[in-house]
Protein backbone atom coordinates (compact mmCIF):
# COMPACT_ATOMS: atom_id res chain seq x y z
CA UNK A 1 0.00 0.00 0.00
CA UNK A 2 1.73 3.13 -0.85
CA UNK A 3 1.76 5.59 1.89
CA UNK A 4 0.70 9.42 1.64
CA UNK A 5 2.72 11.25 4.83
CA UNK A 6 1.28 15.12 5.84
CA UNK A 7 4.16 16.45 4.24
CA UNK A 8 3.74 14.85 0.51
CA UNK A 9 0.24 15.60 0.79
CA UNK A 10 1.35 19.29 1.22
CA UNK A 11 3.59 19.23 -1.28
CA UNK A 12 1.27 17.86 -3.94
CA UNK A 13 -1.18 20.13 -2.99
CA UNK A 14 1.03 23.66 -3.59
CA UNK A 15 1.97 21.66 -7.33
CA UNK A 16 -1.77 20.41 -8.04
CA UNK A 17 -3.55 24.06 -6.71
CA UNK A 18 -0.27 26.50 -5.76
CA UNK A 19 -2.56 27.65 -2.75
CA UNK A 20 -0.21 26.33 -0.04
CA UNK A 21 3.00 28.87 0.42
CA UNK A 22 6.14 27.70 1.98
CA UNK A 23 5.43 29.56 4.90
CA UNK A 24 1.90 28.37 5.64
CA UNK A 25 3.28 24.51 4.95
CA UNK A 26 6.15 25.00 7.46
CA UNK A 27 3.30 26.50 9.92
CA UNK A 28 0.87 23.31 9.51
CA UNK A 29 3.46 20.78 9.51
CA UNK A 30 5.08 22.55 12.92
CA UNK A 31 2.00 22.57 14.11
CA UNK A 32 1.14 18.72 13.59
CA UNK A 33 4.89 17.59 15.03
CA UNK A 34 3.66 19.56 18.18
CA UNK A 35 0.84 17.88 18.04
CA UNK A 36 2.65 14.59 18.20
CA UNK A 37 4.75 15.84 21.17
CA UNK A 38 1.25 16.58 22.93
CA UNK A 39 -0.10 13.17 22.32
CA UNK A 40 2.97 12.13 24.11
CA UNK A 41 2.27 14.02 27.18
CA UNK A 42 -1.16 13.00 27.02
CA UNK A 43 -0.47 9.17 26.61
CA UNK A 44 1.93 9.21 29.73
CA UNK A 45 -1.04 10.75 31.60
CA UNK A 46 -0.59 9.30 35.67
CA UNK A 47 3.15 8.37 34.66
CA UNK A 48 3.77 11.76 33.21
CA UNK A 49 2.98 13.76 35.81
CA UNK A 50 0.78 15.48 33.64
CA UNK A 51 -3.27 15.35 35.23
CA UNK A 52 -4.68 17.25 37.50
CA UNK A 53 -5.10 20.93 37.77
CA UNK A 54 -2.75 24.24 38.37
CA UNK A 55 -3.24 27.13 40.41
CA UNK A 56 -3.45 29.78 37.98
CA UNK A 57 -7.04 30.69 35.78
CA UNK A 58 -6.72 31.49 32.21
CA UNK A 59 -8.77 34.86 31.16
CA UNK A 60 -12.06 33.25 30.45
CA UNK A 61 -11.70 32.33 34.66
CA UNK A 62 -11.58 28.99 34.01
CA UNK A 63 -9.09 26.56 36.35
CA UNK A 64 -5.96 25.53 34.13
CA UNK A 65 -5.20 22.29 33.92
CA UNK A 66 -1.30 20.90 33.94
CA UNK A 67 -2.25 19.92 30.12
CA UNK A 68 -3.67 22.68 29.38
CA UNK A 69 -0.68 24.74 29.81
CA UNK A 70 1.47 22.24 28.99
CA UNK A 71 -0.07 21.99 25.08
CA UNK A 72 0.09 25.65 25.19
CA UNK A 73 3.67 26.05 26.18
CA UNK A 74 4.48 23.35 23.57
CA UNK A 75 3.13 25.32 21.01
CA UNK A 76 4.52 28.43 21.69
CA UNK A 77 7.58 27.93 21.84
CA UNK A 78 7.48 25.38 18.50
CA UNK A 79 6.45 28.02 16.52
CA UNK A 80 8.28 31.20 17.78
CA UNK A 81 11.59 30.43 15.55
CA UNK A 82 10.51 29.18 12.36
CA UNK A 83 9.76 32.85 10.09
CA UNK A 84 6.45 31.81 9.68
CA UNK A 85 4.83 33.67 12.07
CA UNK A 86 3.55 37.54 13.17
CA UNK A 87 1.98 36.48 16.57
CA UNK A 88 -0.24 33.97 18.11
CA UNK A 89 -3.18 33.91 20.24
CA UNK A 90 -4.44 31.02 22.37
CA UNK A 91 -7.49 29.92 24.49
CA UNK A 92 -5.26 29.86 27.58
CA UNK A 93 -3.17 33.26 26.98
CA UNK A 94 -4.82 36.87 27.99
CA UNK A 95 -3.37 38.67 25.09
CA UNK A 96 -1.47 38.08 21.92
CA UNK A 97 2.57 36.71 21.65
CA UNK A 98 4.46 38.04 19.07
CA UNK A 99 6.92 36.68 17.84
CA UNK A 100 10.12 38.12 19.73
CA UNK A 101 12.52 40.27 17.74
CA UNK A 102 15.25 37.80 17.79
CA UNK A 103 13.33 35.74 14.97
CA UNK A 104 12.22 37.23 11.50
CA UNK A 105 8.51 37.86 11.54
CA UNK A 106 6.28 35.70 8.87
CA UNK A 107 2.55 36.92 7.56
CA UNK A 108 0.70 34.17 9.31
CA UNK A 109 -0.98 34.56 12.36
CA UNK A 110 -2.33 31.17 14.46
CA UNK A 111 -4.85 31.22 16.92
CA UNK A 112 -5.23 27.92 19.02
CA UNK A 113 -7.33 26.03 21.88
CA UNK A 114 -3.83 23.68 22.62
CA UNK A 115 -6.37 21.03 24.87
CA UNK A 116 -9.94 21.27 24.24
CA UNK A 117 -12.30 18.93 26.22
CA UNK A 118 -10.35 19.77 29.61
CA UNK A 119 -12.77 18.12 31.71
CA UNK A 120 -12.30 15.03 29.80
CA UNK A 121 -8.54 14.59 30.92
CA UNK A 122 -8.51 12.81 33.81
CA UNK A 123 -11.25 10.20 33.25
CA UNK A 124 -9.31 9.27 29.64
CA UNK A 125 -11.73 10.09 27.05
CA UNK A 126 -10.35 12.09 23.90
CA UNK A 127 -9.61 15.42 23.77
CA UNK A 128 -7.41 18.06 21.25
CA UNK A 129 -5.99 20.40 20.06
CA UNK A 130 -7.90 23.06 17.96
CA UNK A 131 -5.88 25.55 15.30
CA UNK A 132 -6.96 28.19 12.83
CA UNK A 133 -4.57 30.14 10.35
CA UNK A 134 -4.93 33.72 9.45
CA UNK A 135 -2.96 35.74 6.96
CA UNK A 136 -2.04 39.55 8.10
CA UNK A 137 -3.56 41.78 6.08
CA UNK A 138 -2.09 45.13 4.95
CA UNK A 139 1.44 46.73 5.06
CA UNK A 140 1.96 47.77 8.36
CA UNK A 141 4.50 47.31 10.82
CA UNK A 142 4.38 45.15 13.76
CA UNK A 143 0.92 43.60 14.91
CA UNK A 144 -1.56 43.89 17.09
CA UNK A 145 -5.04 41.89 18.66
CA UNK A 146 -6.66 44.10 15.67
CA UNK A 147 -5.25 42.07 12.87
CA UNK A 148 -6.96 39.22 14.60
CA UNK A 149 -9.91 40.14 14.34
CA UNK A 150 -10.80 38.91 10.48
CA UNK A 151 -13.85 36.72 9.89
CA UNK A 152 -13.47 32.69 10.07
CA UNK A 153 -14.13 32.85 6.14
CA UNK A 154 -10.29 34.81 5.75
CA UNK A 155 -9.21 31.46 7.37
CA UNK A 156 -6.06 30.22 5.07
CA UNK A 157 -5.86 26.92 6.92
CA UNK A 158 -7.85 25.10 9.99
CA UNK A 159 -8.16 21.69 11.31
CA UNK A 160 -7.47 19.60 15.12
CA UNK A 161 -5.57 16.62 16.47
CA UNK A 162 -7.84 14.63 18.30
CA UNK A 163 -6.08 12.06 20.82
CA UNK A 164 -8.45 9.15 21.30
CA UNK A 165 -7.87 5.71 20.16
CA UNK A 166 -6.45 6.81 17.40
CA UNK A 167 -4.27 10.09 17.49
CA UNK A 168 -6.00 12.02 14.17
CA UNK A 169 -5.11 15.06 12.93
CA UNK A 170 -7.52 16.76 10.49
CA UNK A 171 -6.68 19.78 8.32
CA UNK A 172 -8.16 22.25 5.12
CA UNK A 173 -6.54 24.48 3.42
CA UNK A 174 -9.38 25.49 1.72
CA UNK A 175 -9.87 22.68 -0.80
CA UNK A 176 -11.57 20.13 0.93
CA UNK A 177 -10.83 17.91 4.01
CA UNK A 178 -8.07 15.70 4.90
CA UNK A 179 -7.41 13.26 7.26
CA UNK A 180 -4.07 11.48 8.90
CA UNK A 181 -3.53 8.99 11.21
CA UNK A 182 -0.49 9.46 13.64
CA UNK A 183 1.93 6.30 12.77
CA UNK A 184 3.93 5.88 16.44
CA UNK A 185 5.96 2.94 14.62
CA UNK A 186 7.12 5.79 11.80
CA UNK A 187 6.21 8.86 13.72
CA UNK A 188 4.79 10.26 10.74
CA UNK A 189 1.53 11.23 9.90
CA UNK A 190 -0.27 9.37 6.88
CA UNK A 191 -2.88 10.32 4.62
CA UNK A 192 -6.09 7.98 5.69
CA UNK A 193 -9.25 9.21 4.02
CA UNK A 194 -9.48 12.56 1.38
CA UNK A 195 -12.08 14.80 0.42
CA UNK A 196 -14.24 13.77 3.54
CA UNK A 197 -18.34 14.66 3.33
CA UNK A 198 -20.79 14.69 5.85
CA UNK A 199 -23.88 13.54 4.85
CA UNK A 200 -26.43 15.88 4.81
CA UNK A 201 -29.43 14.32 6.96
CA UNK A 202 -28.92 12.72 10.00
CA UNK A 203 -30.63 11.56 12.93
CA UNK A 204 -27.91 11.78 15.41
CA UNK A 205 -27.92 15.02 17.43
CA UNK A 206 -24.84 16.40 20.05
CA UNK A 207 -26.02 18.75 22.65
CA UNK A 208 -25.55 18.87 26.79
CA UNK A 209 -29.23 17.59 27.82
CA UNK A 210 -28.68 18.72 31.38
CA UNK A 211 -29.04 22.44 30.25
CA UNK A 212 -32.17 22.39 28.37
CA UNK A 213 -34.20 24.14 31.18
CA UNK A 214 -32.43 27.31 30.17
CA UNK A 215 -32.14 27.56 26.88
CA UNK A 216 -34.32 29.50 24.07
CA UNK A 217 -37.35 28.47 23.39
CA UNK A 218 -36.64 27.72 19.57
CA UNK A 219 -33.61 25.56 21.46
CA UNK A 220 -36.08 23.99 23.28
CA UNK A 221 -38.60 23.08 20.42
CA UNK A 222 -36.11 21.51 17.85
CA UNK A 223 -35.18 19.10 20.62
CA UNK A 224 -38.55 18.41 21.66
CA UNK A 225 -39.16 17.63 17.91
CA UNK A 226 -36.47 15.56 17.43
CA UNK A 227 -37.16 13.40 21.04
CA UNK A 228 -40.77 12.82 20.08
CA UNK A 229 -39.14 10.20 17.37
CA UNK A 230 -41.28 8.48 14.31
CA UNK A 231 -44.53 9.68 15.71
CA UNK A 232 -43.23 13.35 16.13
CA UNK A 233 -42.79 15.90 13.69
CA UNK A 234 -40.03 15.32 12.42
CA UNK A 235 -41.27 11.45 11.83
CA UNK A 236 -38.08 9.64 12.70
CA UNK A 237 -35.94 8.81 15.27
CA UNK A 238 -32.61 10.37 16.75
CA UNK A 239 -30.08 9.12 18.81
CA UNK A 240 -27.90 10.86 21.02
CA UNK A 241 -23.92 11.56 21.87
CA UNK A 242 -22.34 14.39 23.83
CA UNK A 243 -18.48 13.69 24.54
CA UNK A 244 -17.93 16.69 26.10
CA UNK A 245 -14.79 17.39 23.71
CA UNK A 246 -15.75 19.14 20.91
CA UNK A 247 -13.02 17.79 18.94
CA UNK A 248 -14.37 14.50 19.38
CA UNK A 249 -17.77 15.31 18.43
CA UNK A 250 -17.03 17.14 15.65
CA UNK A 251 -14.67 14.25 14.55
CA UNK A 252 -17.53 11.67 14.94
CA UNK A 253 -19.72 14.56 12.46
CA UNK A 254 -17.02 14.54 9.95
CA UNK A 255 -16.80 10.41 9.76
CA UNK A 256 -20.54 9.51 9.67
CA UNK A 257 -22.94 12.84 10.06
CA UNK A 258 -25.09 14.70 12.85
CA UNK A 259 -25.47 17.96 14.43
CA UNK A 260 -23.20 19.03 17.22
CA UNK A 261 -24.83 22.44 19.35
CA UNK A 262 -23.94 24.71 22.04
CA UNK A 263 -26.48 27.32 22.24
CA UNK A 264 -26.82 30.40 24.31
CA UNK A 265 -28.90 29.90 27.49
CA UNK A 266 -30.20 31.88 30.60
CA UNK A 267 -27.14 31.46 32.97
CA UNK A 268 -24.87 33.92 31.80
CA UNK A 269 -27.50 35.85 29.26
CA UNK A 270 -24.84 37.98 28.30
CA UNK A 271 -22.70 35.39 27.13
CA UNK A 272 -23.39 34.72 23.17
CA UNK A 273 -22.49 30.86 24.40
CA UNK A 274 -20.02 28.66 26.11
CA UNK A 275 -17.34 28.12 22.99
CA UNK A 276 -15.05 30.54 21.47
CA UNK A 277 -15.39 32.14 17.97
CA UNK A 278 -11.63 31.95 17.49
CA UNK A 279 -10.36 29.10 18.76
CA UNK A 280 -13.08 26.34 18.27
CA UNK A 281 -15.91 27.81 16.34
CA UNK A 282 -13.94 28.96 13.04
CA UNK A 283 -11.90 26.33 12.85
CA UNK A 284 -14.22 23.96 13.38
CA UNK A 285 -16.98 25.82 10.96
CA UNK A 286 -14.20 25.85 8.10
CA UNK A 287 -13.85 22.16 8.32
CA UNK A 288 -17.48 21.48 8.79
CA UNK A 289 -18.61 23.58 5.54
CA UNK A 290 -14.94 22.14 3.54
CA UNK A 291 -16.92 18.61 3.98
CA UNK A 292 -20.45 19.88 2.59
CA UNK A 293 -21.63 20.78 6.33
CA UNK A 294 -23.22 23.49 7.37
CA UNK A 295 -22.19 25.97 10.25
CA UNK A 296 -24.72 29.30 12.21
CA UNK A 297 -25.12 30.50 15.43
CA UNK A 298 -28.88 30.14 14.81
CA UNK A 299 -29.02 33.57 13.13
CA UNK A 300 -25.80 33.61 10.52
CA UNK A 301 -23.21 31.60 9.73
CA UNK A 302 -20.35 31.48 11.81
CA UNK A 303 -17.91 31.80 9.21
CA UNK A 304 -19.57 35.83 8.09
CA UNK A 305 -18.98 36.73 12.09
CA UNK A 306 -17.14 39.76 12.01
CA UNK A 307 -15.58 39.23 16.04
CA UNK A 308 -15.23 42.43 18.05
CA UNK A 309 -12.56 40.64 20.33
CA UNK A 310 -10.07 37.93 20.62
CA UNK A 311 -11.80 35.97 23.58
CA UNK A 312 -15.16 36.11 21.99
CA UNK A 313 -17.92 33.48 22.72
CA UNK A 314 -20.57 32.07 19.94
CA UNK A 315 -23.52 30.02 20.13
CA UNK A 316 -22.83 27.01 17.63
CA UNK A 317 -24.79 25.05 15.37
CA UNK A 318 -23.00 22.37 13.29
CA UNK A 319 -22.94 19.61 11.18
CA UNK A 320 -25.40 17.86 8.47
CA UNK A 321 -26.75 20.52 6.39
CA UNK A 322 -30.60 19.80 6.06
CA UNK A 323 -30.27 19.52 10.08
CA UNK A 324 -28.62 22.88 10.66
CA UNK A 325 -30.48 24.65 8.16
CA UNK A 326 -33.36 22.95 10.19
CA UNK A 327 -32.27 24.42 13.29
CA UNK A 328 -31.57 27.68 12.56
CA UNK A 329 -34.63 28.03 11.12
CA UNK A 330 -36.58 27.91 13.98
CA UNK A 331 -33.99 30.57 15.92
CA UNK A 332 -34.12 33.17 12.72
CA UNK A 333 -36.78 35.68 13.39
CA UNK A 334 -36.89 34.87 16.98
P1 LIG B 1 -12.43 23.66 26.95
O1 LIG B 1 -11.83 24.25 25.71
O2 LIG B 1 -12.13 24.44 28.18
O3 LIG B 1 -12.14 22.20 27.09
O4 LIG B 1 -14.05 23.82 26.82
C1 LIG B 1 -14.72 23.53 25.64
C2 LIG B 1 -15.48 22.23 25.78
C3 LIG B 1 -15.86 21.66 24.43
O5 LIG B 1 -14.84 20.84 23.96
C4 LIG B 1 -17.12 20.90 24.74
O6 LIG B 1 -17.98 20.79 23.63
C5 LIG B 1 -17.74 21.70 25.84
O7 LIG B 1 -16.70 22.47 26.43
C6 LIG B 1 -18.39 20.85 26.89
O8 LIG B 1 -19.04 21.65 27.78
P2 LIG B 1 -19.97 21.06 28.96
O9 LIG B 1 -19.04 20.53 29.99
O10 LIG B 1 -20.73 22.26 29.41
O11 LIG B 1 -20.84 20.00 28.36
MG1 LIG C 1 -11.93 24.17 23.93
Amino acid sequence: MSRVTLTQYLVEQQREHGHIPGQLRLLIEVVARTCKRIAISVNKGALGDVLGSTDSQNVQGEVQKKLDVIANELLLEANEWGGHLAAMASEEMDTIHVVPNRYPQGEYLLLYDPLDGSSNIEVNVSIGTIFSVLKKTGNHAGVSEADFLQCGRQQAAAGYCVYGPQTTLVLTVGDGVAMFTLDREMGSWVLTEENVRIPEDTREFAINMSNMRHWAAPMRRYIDECLAGKTGPRGKDFNMRWVASMVADVHRILCRGGIFMYPWDQREPDKPGKLRLMYEANPMAFLVEQAGGAATNGQQRILDIQPAKLHERVSVMLGSRHEVEHVTSYHQGS
